[in-house]
């Protein structure tokens, strides 16, 4: 389910209570217990690891928090080339922790349940560095990648390997699955896409591939980015709610052949996370019509397989029972 499942949870606010958000990723124990707890309350059939795109960063020395009710926020914004330079590189020793906790999650899930591993692409993890902060529009980001195309591709080549490093640790690790979240990608035209985003997520996606894993990209927004973000390399390609699957599917399956890439590839999404405010009846109707979508995707041979998820994060005000539902409604189809 994504960025914030966890904090519908009242197990999870009872762990937290005490322990900063970055601290608790750190901590294996709590790293574990808090990525089982919503496998156990919903019976779900994979579990996502619990962390954050910014760990790899906070591990390299990099001075970031994540400030309740805001999100991950710096302690001195990166905008020049000194202060590219200057930023660290995660090593694969300062990932222990992350490795640890995974062991821990892997000796509990049950054999029919997978543990899907993350990252964030560098788009993403760069707005939050040049902002300082999350942001409505990533104007600043924006602006140094059109002004100083140079600075801008410095800093995507020095956040890559930070990406790879963090997958590689936790697929050595043992995760079954990655995700790759770029998402404010969605904030990009295809032309900017392509020129100063597309080689960095392409270079992740063909770095960790030999580790044989199904490989999800997402991002929000992204309608008329799916098929450049499937052209760069997963095997599966999020989707946010605003696109049916179907259409999705048939959108990625025809650029890809157009660009002589293999297709389909698997769907993933996309239930609007506030359907699940709204009722009973209403969840099963939206689940039923996304499978439904998925179907006929798969039908029309425009998809491999259909990964069902949220189009995004959890609400936090989210009742815990409305998820239980959902899983549910899905598990009955
Ligand atoms: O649901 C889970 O707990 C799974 C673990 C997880 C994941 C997959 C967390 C824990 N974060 C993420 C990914 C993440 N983090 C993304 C990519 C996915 C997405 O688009 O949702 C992004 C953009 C972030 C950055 C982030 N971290 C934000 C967004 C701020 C913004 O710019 O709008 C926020 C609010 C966080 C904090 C965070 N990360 C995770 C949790 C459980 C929380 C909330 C902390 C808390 O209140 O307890």
């Amino acid at each position: 389910m994504m960025r914030q499942a966890g904090r519908s949870l009242p197990e999870y606010r009872a762990l937290r209570t005490d322990v900063g958000m970055l601290e608790s990723c750190f901590r294996p124990d709590l790293l574990a217990e808090i990525t089982l707890q919503p496998v156990r309350r919903h019976d779900a059939d994979a579990a996502i690891l619990f962390s954050d795109i910014v760990v790899p960063l906070k591990a390299a020395g990099v001075g970031v928090d994540i400030v309740a009710g805001r999100g991950p926020v710096l302690d001195h914004p990166v905008r020049t080339l000194a202060e590219i330079a200057a930023l660290p590189t995660v090593e694969p020793g300062q990932l222990d922790a992350v490795v640890e906790g995974i062991g821990g999650v892997l000796a509990e899930l049950r054999d029919d349940q997978v543990l899907i591993g993350f990252a964030g692409a560098p788009f993403t993890l760069a707005s939050y560095i040049v902002e300082g902060g999350p942001s409505k529009n990533h104007g600043i980001t924006k602006a140094l990648m059109y002004s100083e195309p140079a600075t801008w591709h410095a800093l995507m080549e020095k956040l890559t390997p930070t990406v790879i490093t963090f997958l590689r640790a936790q697929l050595e690790a043992g995760i079954d699955a990655l995700q790759l979240f770029d998402s404010w990608a969605g904030f990009l035209s295809l032309k900017d896409y392509r020129e100063f985003v597309a080689p960095y997520s392409r270079r992740i996606f063909d770095a960790v591939r030999p580790y044989g894993v199904p490989m999800i990209h997402f991002g929000v927004n992204t309608t008329e980015l799916l098929g450049e973000m499937a052209a760069v390399g997963p095997d599966i390609i999020g989707v946010d709610w605003k696109t049916p699957l179907d259409v999705a599917a048939a959108r990625v399956t025809a650029h890809l052949t157009e660009v002589g890439l293999p297709a389909p590839r698997a769907i993933q999404g996309n239930l609007d996370p506030a359907v699940l405010l709204a009722g009973p009846e209403v969840i099963a109707d939206q689940v039923g019509r996304i499978c439904a979508e998925a179907d006929a995707a798969i039908a029309a041979g425009d998809a491999r397989g259909h990964i069902f998820n949220l189009g995004h994060g959890v609400l936090p005000e989210t009742d815990p029972d409305a998820i239980t539902r959902a899983f549910a409604e899905v598990h009955a189809r």
